[in-house]
């Protein structure tokens, strides 16, 4: 009884401890704004408050956002973006412009405020009046436009709103950057990468990934903004934190500096330092959430909790702004669109430096920047085409594709490769030499075993431009970079994600490394593209088509096991480009069977032909390297490709599940492949247990033709 009472007690005590904290907090806040009014001491208090002011009437209007970021970082921002930024909101796109990430998405407002304070012409006032509504460029979210960026460019330079992604992406962009600036100089590119970050994404594993690589590699002109807030969604974070957070950035190896996130001049100070120190920075700045908002300010309604008319008038009164709701003071505008241009002389230098240079230089640097591939790119995967016929090459799926890669290397040196510590296996470095923190001029990161921050890093440096990212590991860890193949998806950015391991054909790594249920949940991803050759030479075919895919991601899908050749005829087209083709049709008569294919899969469709040929059975094999291609295409040529008639019947080969085949099979199709997970065993004895052969294929046709 006792104890229980004095449980009870103790809780009721904390919950009385934590009370006073959070008044004590508000007090103390309101005290500090009170005073910060009376003296209004610095000269930029205005420009932050315009912030504040945009933001709050915006969210206000909208009657939903997020108003603790912005209000809380109104000063920081203030500070990065009137005395450190290197920007021109007149060209969005500029290349060698500093790059600002808001982590914390959330806080949309704070960058909305700022693209349109600093004179982004895509953010006049209109648009942050239209906060929230379909259609607006000022959209829940930040969300970056979808094209090439030196067209499209408006300022949000990735989507934020998975926490953790952003800072990750920020990565990413100072590895293109330093990479870029190993192989052009200071003279071409030479800029920052700034991401304002919260709580969320330092307690998410993918900003631990992050902090522990981008330390690692000594990214000196990576620095965050931490917002220091200590709240969360939930309250505060003592609920479900209590590590030192700047410690772990310390260790990791970055500078980091603490200070008080509503002081202009500490944060102009510490900028100042950042960008001297040659380790990457973190400016752990604290702040109070929802600064100006005096019911909520400090407390956990801060991060999002409803704004009333009241609370924008209350904040008026207590920070003393006038001002109708987003009407901003010429004094205030004039100071902000100073801002936005206080980079034009670099501007101008840069565009100066670059007309300049010797024609070829020039010519080769601005194709980097606009993204464009290479005169002549494609020879060399003609080439090994030819080649593949004339002599087979290395049988193992992905060393097809690590061969593909070696011949590219000089061709287009922008590729970068990330691997997450399976190089041996999956050999895309050979050629290439290690980007590290003494040589930034290698084009091969190693990432280690971090999976989630090596798709988030190759987001990145997509979204940075100038360079080609690939991200290797196996097909079974797709599932740890997920979060960042939704987000290149969401995003149509060209990344390239190449998988080993495919299927139960792995050897007898057993079912967890067999992918059964991936390429299928893959495949569900609006806007991926899921390439699975069966041989070198679609294999050069799919590398051909990802290349000059620019307008999303691909995840390429080889196989570990060997892919004998399938293709035996040399074409100039390009296969591959329609998705699926008839790779044989029938030859003994008209055509009762249509097999369907994929990967290693297709040469036990072949095999299967063979049998059903020889009986007399008119059997054609289609090839499907790329459902996304072959679902494009007009509706006469997918007929002709799967095959009609009442006599005629369908049957899907995948060593997978059958999800997301019934499209092309329909309920009376056949369908061989995988109906579980796995099991450990050599790649053949597998493929006998789980019935994947060509005999089981002949036995589906059969049972089909006769029922
Ligand atoms: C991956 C992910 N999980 C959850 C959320 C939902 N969410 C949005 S903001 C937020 C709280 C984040 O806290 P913090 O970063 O400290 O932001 P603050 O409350 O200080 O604005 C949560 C849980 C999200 N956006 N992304
Ligand atoms: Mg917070």
């Amino acid at each position: 009884m006792t104890g229980g009472w004095l449980r009870f007690a103790h809780w009721d005590q904390l919950k009385v401890i934590h009370l006073n904290l959070n008044i004590h907090r508000l007090h103390s806040c309101m005290r500090m704004a009170k005073i910060r009014v009376m003296t209004h001491t610095h000269p930029q208090q205005a420009l932050a408050h315009a912030i504040r002011f945009l933001s709050i009437d915006a969210i206000v209007k909208a009657q939903e956002g997020h108003q603790g970021v912005p209000l809380g970082m109104a000063e920081i921002a203030t500070a990065l973006y009137t005395r450190h930024l290197k920007f021109t909101p007149q060209d969005a796109g500029w290349f060698d412009r500093d790059r600002v990430v808001l982590s914390n998405g959330h806080g949309s407002m704070l960058l909305y405020s700022l693209l349109h304070l600093s004179g982004y012409p895509k953010f006049p006032i209109e648009e942050i009046q239209r906060f929230r509504v379909l259609g607006s460029v000022c959209e829940g979210h930040p969300e970056r436009p979808h094209g090439a960026a030196h067209e499209t460019a408006n300022g949000i330079e990735v989507t934020t709103g998975p926490l953790g992604q952003g800072i990750a992406n920020a990565f990413g962009m100072a590895v293109a950057e330093a990479y870029l600036n190993a192989r052009f100089g200071n003279e071409l590119v030479n800029h920052f990468t700034y991401a304002f970050v919260g709580d969320g994404c330092l307690q998410e594993g993918v900003g631990q990934e992050m902090i522990s690589l981008a330390g690692h590699l000594q990214l000196g002109k990576l620095v965050l903004l931490w917002d220091d807030n200590l709240i969360t969604d939930d309250g505060s974070t003592d609920l479900s934190i209590s590590e030192n957070v700047a410690e772990r950035f310390r260790v990791a190896g970055w500078h980091v500096i603490e200070l008080d996130g509503h002081d202009i001049e500490a944060v102009s100070a510490a900028l100042e330092a950042a960008r001297k120190d040659p380790r990457p920075s973190m400016l752990a700045c604290r702040t109070v959430i929802a600064k100006g908002i005096a019911r909520l300010q400090g407390l956990r309604g801060g991060h999002s909790g409803r704004l009333y008319e009241e609370d924008a008038q209350a904040a008026r009164e207590l920070l003393g702004w006038p001002h109708a709701p987003f009407v901003i003071p010429a004094d205030v505008q004039q100071a902000w669109h100073a801002a936005g241009q206080r980079s034009d002389g670099e501007y101008q230098a840069w565009q100066s430096r670059v007309t300049s240079l010797p024609a070829a230089e020039r010519a080769e640097f601005e194709r980097i920047l606009r993204g464009e591939l290479p005169a002549n790119w494609q020879q060399v995967l003609h080439d090994y085409k030819h080649k593949a016929l004339q002599a087979p090459p290395e049988p193992s799926g992905i060393f097809l594709s690590a061969e593909i890669n070696d011949l590219l290397t000089p061709v287009l040196p922008e590729r970068m490769v990330g691997c997450a510590d399976l190089e041996a296996p999956t050999s895309h470095k050979r050629g290439l030499t290690a980007f590290n923190a003494h040589d930034r001029s290698g084009s091969y990161v190693h990432c280690g075993v971090r999976e989630h921050v090596m798709g988030s890093m190759a987001n990145g440096m997509a979204a940075h431009g100038g360079v080609i990212p690939l991200s290797v590991t196996y097909l079974a860890f797709a599932d740890y970079e997920r979060p960042a193949m939704r987000m290149a998806a969401l995003m149509g950015l060209p990344v390239k994600f190449v998988f080993s391991h495919d299927s139960i054909g792995i050897g007898r790594n057993g079912p967890t490394h067999q992918p059964v249920e991936i390429i299928a949940s893959l495949r569900a991803m609006p806007n991926m593209w899921v390439m699975r050759p069966a041989d070198a030479v679609e294999a050069a075919e799919c590398w051909e088509l990802a290349l000059a895919h620019t307008e999303g991601p691909v995840s390429m899908v080889f196989a570990r096991q060997s892919l004998p050749m399938v293709r035996h005829t040399h074409t100039t087209d390009n296969l591959t480009r329609r998705g699926a083709y008839v790779l044989h049709e029938a030859g003994c008569g008209p055509r009762q069977v249509t097999l369907l294919a994929t990967g290693s899969e297709v040469l036990l469709a072949v095999q299967a032909r063979e049998q059903l040929e020889a009986a007399g059975v008119g059997t054609a094999v289609v090839s499907m390297p790329c459902w996304e291609l072959f679902n494009a295409q007009d509706a006469a040529y997918k007929r002709s490709v799967l095959g009609t008639g009442v006599q005629h019947v369908r049957i899907g080969v995948e060593a997978a599940v059958r999800q997301g085949w019934d499209a092309y099979l329909g309920i009376d199709g056949g369908f061989v492949g995988m109906t579980g997970f796995g099991a450990s065993g050599p790649a053949d004895e597998l493929y006998k247990l789980f019935n994947i052969t060509p005999d089981a294929v002949v036995a589906e046709a059969r049972r089909l033709l006769v029922s």
